[in-house]
């Protein structure tokens, strides 16, 4: 997936357009960049914005949309009145989703969005905006109201469709985002992390480009960035003399399974192998206890015609069968960490048994009652009563009545999973 972020350049990379680089890489997309300023700044302050030229822009802009396919657009910082009627006719008739980020002063106190420039901001790039978040300041100077709910009505009403207002209120130690959707409003909170950054805001939008481009509900969107936000703020550096830069700090684990999953979905005709309950790859902490100590994928590894796409995101506590699974099996085997499932088909099972694989089965039909009552006990049932002494490979049950036959693929680290599922399903 391509995502487009047209912004000012920050060479800190706090913010702007390197810093959107940075979430789209973290979500595993790739990210394209129109520059509209180049400020210079640091974490104390900015000292120069120098716009491109019209012409610089359009040539920019042509570059990217003549060559590329692109699945979602975020608009940052625009500064003149130039840019925005340029960007404005590049974009009025573009159909992927477009973020709106308005970017009025840095986070150091400097203009951002020249005043002469703000009537065309509002009457050429909000209207843009599938989504616009600005903050409670920013939705403020849009609107001229400070009341949040009046003042995106107001902002909705010049032309962008959703339109989210970012730290409302602040109680007990929460902050609140407001979203104006078309036929609805909600609030999602959050915790607050008191420490004065720079990036969140990029962080934020970008965030919810990604979830748009990836086809997500502005819900999920919203729940998305705000943990994204979160994560990002608590892991800041101070790596500068003044304020400190968000970072997302994506573990090894969580790179380890993602590069993983990508291998898996690349195997030929792996389609055929995902079982209608859909598939799960999971990579445990050492020691995992409860499900919260396992990376899975929140929605699962789904067929879409003969590919397979991941939905939703790795997050700890993102699968509770696999999850469930690999706990009970690294109680005996303190090894293995990581499991994946696919559908049952006697081919595999034979072949895993022809290459000397440790293939363990249980029956599912022979489970207590009282187990199959409570939920999720099935499976840490069925995997403690078919471990033996030594670690298992592969562990499947033929199924029961309502449930489907499965088999499961159990190793050290995700690779290693990959390896045996390669092996196993090479005759396809
Ligand atoms: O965080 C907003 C922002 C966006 N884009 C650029 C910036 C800033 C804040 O300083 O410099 C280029």
């Amino acid at each position: 997936m391509n995502i487009l972020s047209i912004g000012g350049s920050d060479p800190s990379s706090g913010a702007g357009i390197q810093s959107d680089i940075k979430t789209f890489s973290n979500h595993d997309i790739y990210g394209f960049t129109v520059v509209t300023a180049i400020t210079s700044q640091n974490t104390r302050k900015v000292t120069l914005v120098e716009p491109v030229s019209a012409k610089s822009l359009i040539a920019q802009i042509d570059s990217i949309l003549s060559d590329f396919h692109i699945d979602a657009i975020k608009i940052g910082m625009v500064y003149n009145s130039q840019i925005i009627k340029v960007i404005h006719s590049k974009l009025r008739k573009i159909k992927v989703p477009i973020v709106v980020d308005p970017i009025i002063k840095s986070t150091t106190g400097a203009i951002l969005l020249k005043k002469s420039a703000l009537r065309d901001y509002k009457k050429m790039i909000v209207p843009l905006a599938d989504v616009i978040t600005p903050n409670k300041f920013e939705a403020k100077a849009l609107s001229g109201i400070s009341n949040t709910k009046k003042s995106a009505k107001k902002i909705q009403s010049m032309g962008a469709k959703c339109v989210i207002i970012t730290g409302t209120t602040l109680s007990n130690g929460k902050i609140s985002d407001f979203v104006l959707e078309e036929s609805k409003e909600y609030v999602i909170s959050g915790k607050k992390i008191p420490i004065k950054n720079h990036g969140s805001g990029c962080n934020y939008s970008a965030s919810i480009a990604v979830s748009l481009a990836k086809g997500n509900t502005m819900y999920n969107a919203v729940k998305t960035a705000k943990d994204y936000v979160y994560q990002s703020i608590r892991n800041s550096k101070k790596i500068g003399k003044g304020v400190s830069i968000t970072h997302k700090n994506i573990s090894n684990g969580m790179r380890e399974l993602s590069d993983s999953i990508n291998h898996f979905k690349q195997i030929k005709n792996i389609y055929k192998v995902i079982p209608e309950c859909q598939t799960n790859f999971v990579f445990a902490k050492k020691n995992p206890k409860i499900i919260k100590d396992v990376l899975g994928i929140s929605g699962r590894l789904v067929k879409s015609g003969k590919e397979v796409v991941t939905a939703g995101e790795i997050v700890y506590g993102g699968s509770q069968h696999v999850g469930t699974a690999v706990i009970q099996v690294n109680k005996k085997f303190p090894k293995i960490r990581s499991s994946l499932n696919i559908k049952y088909n006697p081919k595999i099972i034979a072949k895993a048994k022809k290459s000397k694989f440790t293939v363990l089965s249980y029956d599912r039909s022979k489970e207590p009652k009282k187990s199959k009552q409570k939920e999720n006990s099935s499976i840490s049932w069925g995997i403690s009563n078919s471990l033996n002494a030594k670690s298992p490979d592969v562990i499947y049950h033929k199924g029961d009545i309502g449930k489907e036959a499965m088999i499961l693929i159990f190793g050290k680290n995700p690779s290693d999973v990959i390896q045996k599922v390669s092996k196993l399903t090479s005759f396809h």
